[in-house]
């Protein structure tokens, strides 16, 4: 049996948690964006930012696991022959080695390379689904959406990186179809201080325009972790 219903702390208010029908989704915890030597890294960011997330979210995946409730993963990336990479996003900030190109782990945000793979410490188990996404919102030109409708899904836990980019992409496109999002703002990494700390108050401002947010520990506490 599934966790009771119960409400959690959260802002701007209690997050009427019921777990039967809400989802972990953890989004782009992939090794180029999180680990020392990455393309994150190369490009001149402070991958620790990132890495504070990775024993919250390690706690909760677990937890949610153990209660038998639905887990998913998101992976940024694009199909060798690059087909799903729009020519605008080739060329973005006018990098000198941008996606598709050899980095120092594979090719950069190509699916099937070592950097474009989840981090160890927070592996899909088999039967979890994941979600290859072109984009930086989880539901563009992807199933998640019909695989969340088949599951009887209606709330969201999004986790993962980054907060302003990724992960607020995705909180509002989940949003804009109907779904509750909760936040735990320690799940989720910013490389820019400034950008976690305003992503999150974008997401619960205006009455939770876009969500709720929280600590992990308040929802751990709600399935019993
Ligand atoms: N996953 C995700 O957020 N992709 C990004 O490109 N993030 C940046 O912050 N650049």
């Amino acid at each position: 049996m599934p966790p009771k219903p119960s409400t959690v702390a959260a802002e701007p208010y209690g997050f009427d948690l019921k777990p039967a029908e809400c989802a972990l989704l953890i989004i782009d915890m992939q090794r180029d964006f999180l680990e020392p030597g990455g393309f994150g890294e190369m490009l001149g960011n402070d991958v620790s930012q990132l890495r504070r997330t990775i024993e919250p979210n390690r706690k909760l995946l677990a937890a949610w696991r153990a209660a038998g409730l639905l887990v998913m993963h998101t992976r940024e990336g694009h199909r060798p022959d690059l087909s799903d990479l729009p020519p605008a996003k080739k060329i973005r900030g006018r990098g000198k080695t941008t996606i598709g190109d050899t980095g120092p782990m594979g090719r950069i945000l190509v699916r099937g390379e070592a950097g474009h793979d989840i981090i160890p410490e927070l592996y899909p188990a088999p039967g979890e689904p994941v979600i290859d996404k072109p984009g930086k919102g989880a539901f563009h030109a992807t199933d998640l959406h019909a695989i969340l409708q088949h599951r009887g899904i209606t709330q969201l836990v999004v986790t993962g990186v980054t907060t302003e980019v990724c992960v607020n992409t995705t909180v509002r496109e989940a949003n804009d179809r109907g779904y509750d999002c909760l936040v735990p703002e320690d799940c989720v990494g910013s490389y820019f201080p400034e950008f976690q700390d305003m992503g999150l108050r974008m997401i619960k401002a205006q009455g939770g325009i876009f969500g709720w947010v929280t600590t992990s520990s308040e929802i751990l506490k709600a399935i019993g972790g």
